[in-house]
């Protein structure tokens, strides 16, 4: 018995030795080293990137540059007269391979997947070397050559060795080892299917063989089983290829995206053994876009409603496991979204697969952004990258549109003193080039539309270029880098009345929103979540009133690194819907209850549940509380008493709540749907005893009130002083010309609390409090906001300038004493760095800060005041 058994195993592992494709990672323990930088040697694992860390950490910018990784690999003697392939699914961006010191191949471009046949290179039965080495270093012929994101250098997707037998499916090509799946015509009554694979015969012989293909039905039964007889010589390669119907396809759609699968093998004629095996999942489903009407799948109409998605994450950078991606997907089909624009790049073959089981609707595209370089070497690239993404994505029935370029002028509009020739230059190259990748996308794919993203600039459509492409998209900031909020409507009415046959949907919007800042009255660029809402509930409603609009994507799905930024967070764009680490703003629940159809009640208070009333007159203080919903009526309990019914107006019902101080529980109600939240209420007025217990943390220069995570003090908004209470006397709000910023959009050294240093008062005379008699600690903060003050002041031979402010030097007196002499930001501590001074004073009929300016003008970002015994 025990003799049969060994018989059996061994006859099953051969039939698998020469069978059975064999495929899988080889993601563990690779020995890796920066280049020019040995101290980063060791082991590491993929996903893998070098600037997880350094992306966040300064001006200076990210490590760009080389990378090497080392692995050894035991191939087994079995596998001797099999094939053995390399995949890559992304490595950025430039990386080339060895084995055994043999030089294998290179591959360009950070964002597609690429194999290798390593057959010829490895020695069987032993260990093989293998390095790999990647580059992020700029390049000028590779795209992207610049964007608003980081090029995280690295093996930062999945590595697998792939092992065939002698007669299989292509590994090596520009699908990375994938067939494709057509379906040119569905209806309801039927579909039509073609699948086309490549056979390769790498036996030495004359090969009669049988391709099968097995087509499974979204319930997991078979439908069909088709089969070809073919014979290849010796080295041939040849395409098979399959045409069938489907009867009655189940199609695919959001609401239900029901998956075909198409199982390939290839039997050899000789003894009937299977030699190898593929399957592609794919699904029957149709689309059509109208420039009136707007989109349409499967004859019935949606409204684009989604977002962009960045792959990358807090700590992490761009080397997600699968399990980001997945929660990601979640986190965007829970929010109600049927669409995805999946910026600015291919991503991970998880995210197509995820979109296709969840069922979003999806725009991908390959990064070609801000500027091209006209050279055939970028050209050439840039057709390369387009073939390898479309075919690599090719069988997503998820997959609508297929896009190439975003905002490609964007570079030559804010080059100053560009010649008129050189403008004609870069446009006649930027337009043959969007010409050349819509012609070979369209080859490509017969079935899907082209599409590419402008800035709001009349060049695009005075060029022609946004007239190549099926669908246009519009980034568009209007109340945030351009005009109002409401303008956009108009903008939009213009652009249709102008091009009425093109389809149009607007590609991003949003404002950026730190969740730390809160206000009841939000402005342009003050950061804050309300102003977020604000933004997108009104862009919304006037997408929405527009049935010609395809759609809209919010900018961005989550925060994500760009080192080059400096917004409330520096390194860090902070448009998403949710944090870095995904934890969301209240606006992903606004859009749940905007499109989510089964009741939804969402209290907006998690950021904000303690809060301080400063109104000086009131023994009560006013909190406005918004509720999100759904339903037309939500219903509001205050400690477990109804406190208010109010009606939803675009998907918010507004709460205006006269309580005395406290603490209370909050349960909002709407259609059966129930949510609960907290709230602390303190009055700021009464500062006597309200001192005593907790200081008082005012945020100078700012109307938002401000949460330090850490320490959970919040920074109340600031305010002119009033006799019986407190705020500041003199001064301007700083803002720099020209900048719509309300402080300075600097990265403030010194501090994680940026957006409390940012916003300033400049030219303040006092700070005054009108509060009982006693000791206190003031604690003042400072930044200077002028980021080239620090060269002014180290370039000691330029004549001092009185009205330079950089140079501000200003003595601090508390009630006539002075306690700070010739404060000199510049000079003693540098630009754009957090100061923090305290000191302790008397009160004697209240207490007065003076800032008394000795040259420029004084600055004061916060002021917070303690009570001491
Ligand atoms: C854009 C770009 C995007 C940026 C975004 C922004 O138009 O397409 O890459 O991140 O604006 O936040 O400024």
């Amino acid at each position: 018995m025990k003799q049969l058994f060994l018989l059996i195993s061994i006859i099953v592992q051969y039939g698998v030795l020469s069978g059975q494709r064999i495929e899988h990672t080889i993601n563990s323990a690779w020995q890796f080293s920066l280049h020019q930088h040995p101290e980063s040697t060791g082991i590491v694992h993929l996903p893998h990137t070098w600037n997880a860390e350094d992306a966040f950490k300064g001006e200076a910018g990210y490590f760009r540059g080389k990378g090497s990784y080392h692995k050894q690999l035991l191939v087994p003697a079995e596998w001797s007269n099999r094939r053995v392939y390399i995949k890559f699914e992304g490595a950025n961006q430039v990386a080339k391979l060895w084995m055994n010191d043999h030089f294998v191949g290179e591959h360009k471009g950070g964002y597609t997947g690429f194999s290798f046949d390593l057959t010829s290179h490895v020695s069987f039965g032993e260990i093989n070397q293998l390095k790999v080495e990647v580059d992020n270093s700029h390049n000028a012929d590779i795209p992207p050559l610049e964007a608003d994101f980081n090029f995280y250098g690295g093996i930062y997707r999945d590595v697998s060795i792939i092992s065939t037998s002698a007669l299989h499916f292509e590994v090596q090509n520009e699908a990375a080892g994938r067939f494709m799946i057509s379906t040119p015509t569905v209806s309801e009554q039927e579909a039509d299917v073609a699948i086309e694979a490549v056979v390769v015969n790498e036996t030495g012989s004359t090969k009669k063989a049988e391709v099968i293909v097995k087509l499974v039905q979204p319930n997991g039964a078979v439908l069909r089983t088709l089969k070809q007889n073919i014979k290849l010589k010796p080295g041939e390669k040849r395409p098979v290829k399959f045409e069938t119907e489907i009867n009655k396809p189940t199609l695919w759609s959001p609401e239900s995206p029901a998956l075909y699968k198409a199982e390939l093998s290839i039997a050899d004629k000789k003894d009937n053994s299977m030699t190898d095996a593929v399957s592609s999942t794919f699904g029957c489903r149709w689309f059509s876009i109208d420039p009136v009407n707007g989109f349409f799948l499967n004859g019935k109409h949606y409204k684009l409603i989604g977002v962009n998605r960045h792959q990358d994450y807090e700590g992490l950078g761009n080397a997600l496991p699968k399990a980001i991606h997945q929660k990601d997907y979640r986190l965007i089909k829970e929010m109600g979204c049927n669409f995805v624009r999946i910026a600015h790049y291919p991503h991970d073959p998880e995210a197509y697969r995820l979109c296709d089981e969840l069922g979003l609707l999806v725009w991908s595209e390959i990064p070609i952004i801000n500027e091209i370089t006209n050279s055939e070497a970028f050209t050439q690239n840039c057709l390369q990258m387009q073939r390898e993404h479309i075919s690599q994505f090719y069988n997503h029935p998820s997959v609508i549109m297929w896009g190439y370029m975003n905002e490609i002028f964007l570079r030559m509009v804010f080059t100053r003193g560009l010649t008129e020739e050189k403008k004609q230059e870069i446009i006649l190259s930027s337009k043959r080039l969007a010409q050349q990748l819509d012609s070979l996308s369209r080859d490509l794919d017969t079935d899907r539309m082209t599409v590419m993203a402008l800035h709001n600039n009349p060049i695009y459509n005075t060029t022609g270029i946004a007239d190549i492409p099926d669908v246009i998209g519009w980034n568009l900031y209007f109340g945030w880098y351009d005009d109002q909020l409401h303008d956009l409507g108009a903008f939009l009415d213009q652009q249709h009345r102008l091009y009425p046959n093109r389809p149009i949907m607007i590609s991003e919007y949003g404002p950026g929103a730190d969740i730390r800042i809160q206000t009841d009255t939000p402005l342009p660029w003050d950061y804050s979540e309300a102003y977020q809402l604000k933004s997108h509930r009104s862009y919304y409603k006037q997408v929405m009133e527009r049935p010609y609009m395809l759609g809209m994507a919010a900018w961005n799905f989550a925060d994500f690194g760009s080192s080059g930024r400096q917004d409330a967070r520096p390194f860090v764009n902070q448009k998403g819907l949710l944090n870095f680490d995904r934890s969301p703003k209240n606006v992903y629940h606004y859009y749940q209850a905007l499109l989510l159809d089964k009741p939804f009640v969402f209290i907006a208070n998690k950021n904000r549940e303690l809060r301080y009333a400063v109104d000086l007159d009131s023994v009560t203080g006013l909190v406005v509380l918004d509720v999100f919903s759904n339903q037309a009526e939500v219903k509001l309990w205050v400690n477990d008493t109804l406190y208010l019914t109010s009606g939803v107006d675009n998907g918010i019902a507004r709460f205006n709540l006269s309580l005395p101080e406290g603490q209370y529980r909050l349960k909002a109600e709407a259609g059966g749907a129930i949510h609960h939240g907290e709230l602390q209420l303190a009055l700021r007025s009464k500062l006597l005893h309200q001192i005593s217990e907790r200081p008082l943390c005012v945020n100078v220069g700012s109307h938002c009130d401000y949460t330090d995570p850490i320490s959970d003090e919040v920074w109340v908004h600031d305010q002119a002083y009033r006799p019986g209470g407190w705020g500041y006397v003199g001064g301007q709000v700083f803002q720099r010309n020209n900048d719509k910023f309300q402080g300075t959009p600097i990265n403030i050294k010194g501090t994680d609390n940026d957006p409390l240093f940012q916003t300033m008062r400049e030219g303040i005379e006092q700070y005054r409090f009108d509060l009982a008699d006693g000791l206190y600690r003031v604690t003042l903060l400072f930044v200077e906001p002028n980021s080239w003050a620090s060269t002014v002041i180290y370039n000691l031979s330029d004549e001092e300038d009185i009205d330079d402010p950089a140079l501000r030097v200003f003595d601090i007196k508390a009630n006539g004493i002075k306690v700070l002499p010739n404060i000199n930001l510049a000079q003693n501590y540098g630009s754009g760095r957090g100061v923090k001074i305290s000191f302790e004073a008397k009160a004697k009929d209240g207490l007065v800060v003076e800032f008394n300016k000795v040259k420029g003008r004084p600055v004061l970002s916060g002021i917070q005041l303690e009570s001491l015994m």
